[in-house]
């Protein structure tokens, strides 16, 4: 009888040459080199199904902030997080594998090694955003699936968080940590509901209007807006963007990394002074706001920028609440974070902050350790979460005053608000929106709290971008030989200076980044420094 396993990976051969790797999120190239490395990647969404005793494992067809022709894929782990680092090698190694026989040997190999019994029922749940290829590699995945005999959820287009919320709620389902209804129904109501708790009546000023990057957030935040309160008494929200019909226009002049990277709004927009916006990327995962000021001038309100706001937001509420010897909250940032913000939590929050790789993965590991930790990526990828410990305090807590009593209720209302298995743009969107309610405060007000030193961020285009390896959480490069010390003497000269330059994990690209005291500094250093990796790379 012949193997369903070697007939479906046969029937998807890889291209001769290319090597894949498990990246900063998942695999992701061109679409059109990745059907052989999904087919696998559903092998090993059944096998990890399985190791884990049959929970439900995601599977999401997606190369967010990335232009249109890309695609790939990233796993999720059963209470939403991230694949954890050992599955991330067998998957690169199962993507590598040359042929049928070759991926049917590794593949009854690893469930040799890990003890995994292949009887054990596999449970899948998958779901892609909006790009053209994504039909196609569905349907590569779902021939992996279906050779190694799971069973599949097929949520057809959410965002990612969605994907995540999905696959929390399906193996919480009946237990005590139950987080949700597992439909795209039970998502709306539950952020809609906590944001209207959460807001305790009181209204946003001025409209926002979302920028969905063409996105799958587009038609998503247009579902959801039908469960927040009326308009009239919370939030009025204009939804651009959202041609998800067009698939070409995916984050194409548009989209939180657009605005981030370039510092500037989508060209399209067409809003007037003062009025709030904000950009999510091509799967709904990172949000950044921004507002021309009364002189134009663009500003930006960046992952740095809602860190600081909600990580002081928190502390207050944990304050009034009378819970601030119990509970400590602490910030997690990456390189990318601006010294500014840095310099602000540390000295003005009075508030521990740590620094990791890229890579939500790694800030999430990091906040687990604290009881509140709010981590966010400057480029708007970011969440808080809440120790189990926290959790019992603040849902056990009686009150001793009607100030206190308020408190909590506005805890426990951002705790449902906050998607706690993974960063997700509308439900940090609605969280900054309450905060910004609660404070009484414009965009304007919000930029006062700290200034940003200029900074700079480019992508450069080298033959290998492996041979640049990083340590100090990539604030250092250890390869290529004495590129570092050359970085160091051009920070050197400009005031204020800090740069660092390290491989992407999901373009083929090095990034540059560079502040300094003025805009004209931190360009300079960030060209100089892109030309220091042209040169070695
Ligand atoms: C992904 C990751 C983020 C990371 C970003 C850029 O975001 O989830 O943690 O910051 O890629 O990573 P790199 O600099 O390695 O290319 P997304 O929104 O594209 O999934």
């Amino acid at each position: 009888m012949s193997d369903p396993i070697i007939e479906a990976v046969d029937k998807h051969p890889a291209p001769k040459g290319l090597q894949y790797t498990y990246g900063t999120a998942g695999f992701r190239t061109k679409a059109d080199v990745l059907d052989s490395v999904l087919t696998r990647v559903g092998l090993v969404a059944a096998l990890r199904s399985r190791s884990l005793k049959g929970k439900w494992i995601g599977v999401m067809i997606t190369a967010s902030h990335n232009p249109p022709e890309d695609n790939g894929v990233k796993l999720v782990e059963p209470l939403g997080n991230m694949l954890q680092e050992e599955w991330e090698v067998l998957s690169t190694e199962m993507a590598n594998k040359t042929g049928g026989e070759e991926v049917a040997k590794f593949y009854s190999d690893m469930a040799a090694k890990y003890n995994i019994d292949l009887e054990t029922p596999a449970r899948v749940v998958v779901a892609r955003d909006t790009r053209a290829s994504g039909a196609r590699l569905l349907g590569c995945v779902q021939d992996g699936l279906k050779a190694a005999g799971a069973e599949v959820k097929d949520y057809g287009f959410l965002t990612t968080p969605q994907l995540h919320y999905m696959v929390r709620c399906l193996n919480t389902e009946g237990t005590k940590d139950a987080y949700g209804t597992p439909t795209e129904k039970g998502y709306y109501e539950k952020f809609g509901a906590a944001f209207k708790t959460a807001l305790k009546g009181k209204k946003a000023s001025g409209s926002l209007t979302v920028d969905c990057a063409n996105g799958v957030g587009g038609p998503k935040l247009t579902e959801l807006i039908k469960y927040l309160p009326p308009k009239e008494e919370a939030l009025e929200i204009h939804v651009v963007n959202d041609n998800v019909i067009k698939p070409e226009a995916l984050n194409v002049d548009c989209g939180a990394d657009f605005v981030k990277t370039n510092q500037r709004a989508p060209p399209s927009s067409k809003t007037d002074p003062n009025d709030r916006c904000c950009s999510l990327d091509g799967d709904a995962d990172r949000v950044v706001f921004y507002f021309k000021d009364s002189n134009n001038v663009f500003r930006l309100l960046d992952g740095d920028r809602i860190a600081t706001l909600v990580a002081s937001f928190l502390g207050d509420q944990v304050r009034l609440a009378g819970l601030a010897d119990s509970i400590k909250i602490g910030v997690v940032q990456t390189a990318y974070a601006n010294g500014a913000a840095t310099q602000y939590v540390e000295q003005h929050l009075k508030l521990k902050v740590d620094c990791t790789p890229t890579g939500v993965k790694h800030l999430h590991h990091a906040a687990e350790k604290l009881d509140i930790g709010v981590y966010f990526e400057a480029n708007g990828h970011g969440t808080v979460i809440f120790s189990e410990n926290t959790l019992d305090t603040i849902a056990n807590y009686e009150p001793k005053n009607p100030g206190q009593a308020e408190a909590l209720s506005v805890l426990r209302a951002c705790i449902d608000l906050i998607n706690q298995s993974v960063g997700d743009a509308l439900s940090d969107m609605l969280l900054v929106e309450v905060v910004l309610a609660h404070k009484s405060w414009s965009t304007q007000e919000w930029l006062n709290t700290y200034t940003d030193l200029p900074n700079r961020l480019l992508k450069v285009t080298v033959k290998d971008r492996n041979v640049f390896k990083t340590t100090d959480a990539e604030r250092r490069l250890t390869s290529p030989e004495g590129l570092q010390e050359k970085i160091d003497k051009e920070v050197q000269k400009v005031r204020q200076g800090r740069s660092f330059a390290r491989a992407s994990g999901t373009e083929d690209a090095v990034r540059v980044y560079a502040e300094a005291a003025t805009k004209a500094e931190a360009e300079d250093l960030a060209r100089k420094v892109a030309e220091l990796v042209k040169v070695a790379g």
